[in-house]
This record gives structure tokens, C-alpha cells and sequence, in this order.
């Protein structure tokens, strides 16, 4: 196989003024990324029975700092980043512009949605934590700046729809180009995954904080929230997946092993990602136990797509370990370009992933699961996800992707190589200590360090947590000192001129059963149909809402 790279045949190239508009996008999530990690030290230092809250000017609770710290990682940085990234990626695969009235909602909506969410966290009127459970009460202009957030990621699916559809009608018959078809399977796949979100933050929590509604449904909330919860978890893995199956091959200098494979994968995600949701609500009351299998069963459905990711990822390493020189079972790793740190960031995010995985394949198994649910197991487990799988693709990619919308070159790589590797030991570290105390029945979202009991066994895990958030820390602000060093003080001219996408071994096939493959529209409908056999039992035997509860405001 000849290694060499091919060009991409339109030598497309999207217009400043678009790039500016994705850049400032992407932007405000990395800027939520500092503000997420400082209050996440602070989470870690707390296992450790160090509290360093104290400090922080204008916090009042530590359930104010575990909320920004989620909020601003879990759903400002991934979105943000997914809002960019997606439209970008799909504009490039089309050879098409972006509509620049989208590009602009995209941003002033999540701008302004930030904006407010901030405010109200700030000022502790949004003590929530992120998964905004009802009786807790936030002020409703929170719940309002995270309805714009949902919508913003609307205008960003809706740029991407027009793309395709704009590029269907000059190419009919053709295959959609790769990267394009999985940019937005992702995004299709978020859309269906937030009408959970949507209806419970509109329609309930929106005028029950207004005072509209006098009471509402906590557990009704709950399946909301949670029929967008699981695949929320996706929409954030995807883009990173992306990366991992079509950029990382050309950066590597490698070839993505199938293209079949790949659609197949992320229409997997796309039909499988919603129907699962009550893995998270196991021991809640209200739903039946065998709903709550039958979610089981479907979870582990949607395991088999990032097991054939790891398959086909691996694969497409190991042809560009072998083509640059590397022999012998596993010496190819060596040959993975380990100096380039947006390849090293998204190797070792590969690398925590197969933890991940691993103990969410645990969490999943419904017996199980009561042994570690409510445990600090479980920010063991998202850690190990989210906050290394997802946010060092996210770091990865940056060290690409701000150069090619500046223009100018990476600053200091050697400091980008070396924060990947803090970071990743000290993911490794934290995960470590609160899996292991999880294990001994200490819990998640408790100030630990106020604590007034304990458990053998807490101590040293605790003590293990505060090491690896304090690396992680160390690894996540360095990674902001390159970036703003790229920023200010990169070489101008020398970033990238096009973005790393990579080649198939083969071409996509022309005729035969994969053109069916293409059709999105089919595998939305199949994908509502499995979501409403998954829930519609539920909604027959519940509804309709009880409305019980006043708000609560705690902290
Ligand atoms: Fe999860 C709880 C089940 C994946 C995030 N999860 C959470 C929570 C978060 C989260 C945030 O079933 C807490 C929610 C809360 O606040 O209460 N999770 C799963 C399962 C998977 C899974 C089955 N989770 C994720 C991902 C996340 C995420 C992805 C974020 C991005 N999770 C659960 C369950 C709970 C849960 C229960 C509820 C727990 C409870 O009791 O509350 C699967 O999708 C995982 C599949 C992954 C794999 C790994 C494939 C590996 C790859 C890497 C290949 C690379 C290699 C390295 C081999 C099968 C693709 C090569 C490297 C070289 C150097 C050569
Ligand atoms: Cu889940």
C-alpha cells in the first residue's frame, strides 16, 4: 500500500470570516474547560480532606463548585467545542461554505446562553449540579442560558443539514463523502437525544421556576433528563471518534481500514445511543423492573460500536506503525508519531478509554451496578471518559485545529507533549483513587473534606484522588498556557492550511448494499421507532405527570 498522502481534489478552503466565527466558537469552550478544571482540583483536593473551597472569592457551597465544574467540562466545553468542530468538518468533506447567518446564531446563542448560565452559577442561584434534578429549584434565567445552549447546537445541526442537502442536489447518486456522513449522523443522533432535555426544561422546569407551575414531577424530570443523559454521553464521544477514525489515520500516516465499517458504526450510535437511558435510574422507583433490563440489554447494544471502534482504530494504527517502519507484534507503537503532541494527546486519550469502557460495561450490568452507583466509582468511571477520552481529543485536536483557524503555528510543543502526559498519569491517578473507594462505598457529590465519618479504605483512595486531580490540573492549565501562546505568539503563516482528514484503504463502494448505508432519513426513523418501544411502555403506565413537588433551594 503507497503511504503517500493523497490531496483532497477541490482544495476547498473556507473563507476567513467563517473560520473567525468557528474559532470564537470552539473558543468559549476552552475558556470553560480553565474555569471547569480549577473548580475540579478543588473536587479531587476534597477526597484528599484539603479544602481549598474556602479560597475561592464569592463561592458559597461546594455544591455552587461541583455544579460549574460540571456545567462548564461537561456541557459548555463539549458543545462548544462539537458546534465548531462538526459544521467545519462537514463544510471541508463538501467542499461547501457554511450559511453564515447559522454561523452566527450558533454562536450568540451559546455566547449568550453561557453568559447566562454563568451568571446565576456564580451567584449561587443555580446550585443544581448538572444533571439539574428537580425538587433542587435554580433560578429559571439558568434554565433559560441552557435552553439557548440546546438551541445553539440546533443552529449548528441545521448548517450541517443545509450543507448536505445543498451538496445531495449537485451530486445525486454519489456516495456522501466520509467524514461528512459521520459529522452529521453525530449531531442527527443529538438531535433525537435532546427532546428529553427539551420537554423537561421548557416544559416543566422553565415555568415551575417562573412560578407558572406551582409543582412538578421529580422522577418524570429524572427520565428526561436521562433519555438525553446517556446519549448525551455520545454526542460528546462522537466528535472525539471522529477524530480518532478519519484524522488520526492521516496524522499518523495511516489509512482508515473501512469505510463501510465506520457508517455502520456511527449509525449504530445513531439508533442505539437513546433507548438506554434507565441504566442510569436503576434504583429509582416508578419504572418497572423490566424496563429497566430491557434499558440493560440495549446498553449493551450500544457497547458493540466502540467495541468495533477499538477494532478499527488499532487497525488504522497499526498500518501507519508498520508503513513508518515500526516491526514485530507490538513495536509499531513506537512508530505512532509520539512527537506530535496532538497525536500523543489523542493516543493516551485512546489509551484511558478501554478503562472507561471497561467500568462501563460494570456500571451497565443492572446487579452490579448497585454496588457502585452513587459512589465515587462512578466520577471514576467519567473521568476515564468524558474527562480524558473526550477532553484530550478535545486538547489533541486544538493543537491542530487553532493553528489552521489562525493561521499561525504551534507554540511550544515540547510543553503540549508534556502536558498530555501530566494529564493522562494524572487521570490514570484520580480514576485509580475513586474507583477503589468507590468500591469501599464512598460517595460521590459529598464534601469529603467536611465529612465527620469515614471508612477504612477512604483515606488512601481519597489521598490518591488529590494527586491525580492536582496533575490533571497541572496538565490542563499548561495545555491553556500553549494555546494562548499559539494564540498571541505563534509563528504567523504557519499553521495549516487544510484540515488532517484521511483516506479509506478502499473507496466507498458505488453499488451493492452499502449505498443504502447513505440514507440518513431511514436510520432516524428506525432510531424514533426503537426509541418509542423503549419508553412508550414507561409513558403508558406513568403518565400523566404528577405534580408534587414545590422547589427546593438548599445551598
Ligand atoms: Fe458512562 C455513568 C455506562 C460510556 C459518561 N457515564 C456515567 C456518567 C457519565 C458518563 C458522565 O450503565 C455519570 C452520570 C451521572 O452524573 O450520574 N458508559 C456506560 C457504558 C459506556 C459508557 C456501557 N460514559 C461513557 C462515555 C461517557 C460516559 C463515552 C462520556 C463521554 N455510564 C454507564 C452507566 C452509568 C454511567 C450504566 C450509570 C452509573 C450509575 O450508577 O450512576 C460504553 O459506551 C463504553 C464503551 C467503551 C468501550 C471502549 C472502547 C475503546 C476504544 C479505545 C481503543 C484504543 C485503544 C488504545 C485500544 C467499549 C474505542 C490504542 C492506543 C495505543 C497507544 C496503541
Ligand atoms: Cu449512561
Amino acid at each position: 500500500m503507497s503511504n503517500a498522502i493523497v490531496q483532497d481534489p477541490t482544495g476547498f478552503e473556507l473563507p476567513e470570516s467563517q473560520r473567525r466565527l468557528i474559532r470564537w466558537t470552539v473558543y468559549i469552550g476552552y475558556f470553560a474547560l480553565v474555569a471547569g478544571v480549577v473548580h475540579g482540583l478543588a473536587q479531587a483536593l476534597s477526597y484528599a480532606g484539603i479544602n481549598i473551597l474556602q479560597y475561592f472569592p464569592g463561592l458559597h457551597s461546594y455544591y455552587q463548585g461541583l455544579t460549574i465544574h460540571g456545567v462548564a467540562n461537561a456541557l459548555v466545553l463539549t458543545f462548544a467545542f462539537s458546534n465548531g468542530f462538526l459544521p467545519l468538518l462537514t463544510a471541508r468533506a463538501l467542499g461547501r461554505r457554511l450559511n453564515a447567518g447559522l454561523l452566527h446564531a450558533t454562536f450568540w446563542l451559546l455566547l449568550v446562553g453561557v453568559g447566562l448560565a454563568l451568571w446565576k452559577l456564580t451567584t449561587n442561584q443555580a446550585s443544581v449540579l448538572y444533571t439539574a434534578y428537580a425538587p433542587l429549584q435554580a433560578h429559571w434565567i439558568y434554565y433559560l442560558g441552557l435552553v439557548l445552549v440546546v438551541l445553539s447546537t440546533y443552529c449548528a445541526a441545521a448548517n450541517m443539514f443545509v450543507a448536505l442537502a445543498g451538496w445531495r442536489k449537485e451530486h445525486r447518486g454519489e456516495r456522501i463523502p466520509l467524514l461528512a456522513f459521520i459529522s452529521v449522523a453525530s449531531y442527527a443522533m443529538w438531535l433525537i437525544a435532546s427532546l428529553g432535555i427539551a420537554t423537561s426544561f421548557i416544559g416543566f422546569l422553565l415555568p415551575w421556576s417562573l412560578g407558572i407551575l406551582e409543582r412538578t414531577d421529580p422522577l418524570l424530570n429524572r427520565t428526561l433528563f436521562w433519555f438525553t443523559g446517556h446519549a448525551i454521553v455520545y454526542a460528546w464521544l462522537l466528535p472525539a471518534y471522529i477524530s480518532w477514525y478519519a484524522l488520526i489515520p492521516r496524522q499518523t500516516g495511516g489509512r482508515i481500514v473501512s469505510d463501510s465499517l465506520t457508517r455502520v458504526v456511527f449509525i449504530l450510535f445513531l439508533i442505539l445511543s437513546v433507548p438506554t437511558g434507565f441504566h442510569h435510574q436503576y434504583t429509582d422507583p416508578g419504572i418497572t423492573t423490566t424496563m429497566k433490563a430491557m434499558h440493560a440489554v440495549l446498553t449493551f447494544g450500544v457497547f458493540y460500536p466502540s467495541l468495533a471502534t477499538a477494532f478499527s482504530v488499532v487497525a488504522a494504527l497499526e498500518i501507519a506503525g508498520r508503513s513508518n517502519g515500526g516491526k514485530g507484534l507490538l513495536g509499531w507503537i513506537r512508530h505512532l508519531h509520539w512527537s506530535d503532541p496532538s497525536v500523543t494527546a489523542q493516543l493516551l486519550a485512546m489509551f484511558t478509554f478501554v478503562f472507561g469502557g471497561i467500568t462501563g460495561l460494570i456500571n451497565a450490568s443492572y446487579t452490579v451496578n448497585q454496588v457502585v452507583h452513587n459512589t465515587a466509582w462512578v466520577p471514576g468511571h467519567f473521568h476515564m471518559t468524558v474527562g480524558s477520552a473526550v477532553a484530550m481529543t478535545l486538547m489533541g485536536v486544538a493543537y491542530w485545529l487553532v493553528p489552521y483557524l489562525t493561521g499561525r503555528g504551534l507554540w511550544g510543543r515540547k510543553l503540549a507533549l508534556a502536558q498530555s502526559w501530566i494529564y493522562a498519569v494524572g487521570v490514570l491517578v484520580m480514576a485509580r483513587g475513586l474507583i477503589s473507594g468507590g468500591l469501599e462505598g464512598m460517595p460521590r457529590r459529598t464534601f469529603m473534606a467536611m465529612a465527620t465519618y469515614s471508612r477504612p479504605g477512604w483515606k488512601l483512595a481519597g489521598a490518591i484522588t488529590g494527586v491525580g486531580g492536582t496533575l490533571m490540573t497541572i496538565g490542563a492549565l499548561l495545555f491553556f498556557v500553549v494555546l494562548l501562546g499559539t494564540i498571541f505568539a505563534g509563528r504567523k503563516g504557519e499553521g495549516p492550511k487544510d484540515i488532517p482528514f484521511g483516506f479509506t484503504l478502499r473507496p466507498p463502494a458505488t453499488s451493492g448494499w452499502e449505498l443504502r448505508l447513505d440514507r440518513l432519513g431511514l436510520w432516524v426513523v428506525v432510531a424514533i421507532v426503537l426509541v418509542v418501544i423503549a419508553y412508550a411502555p414507561f409513558a403508558i403506565s406513568y403518565l400523566p405527570p404528577h405534580l408534587v413537588s414545590r422547589g427546593f433551594r438548599l445551598f
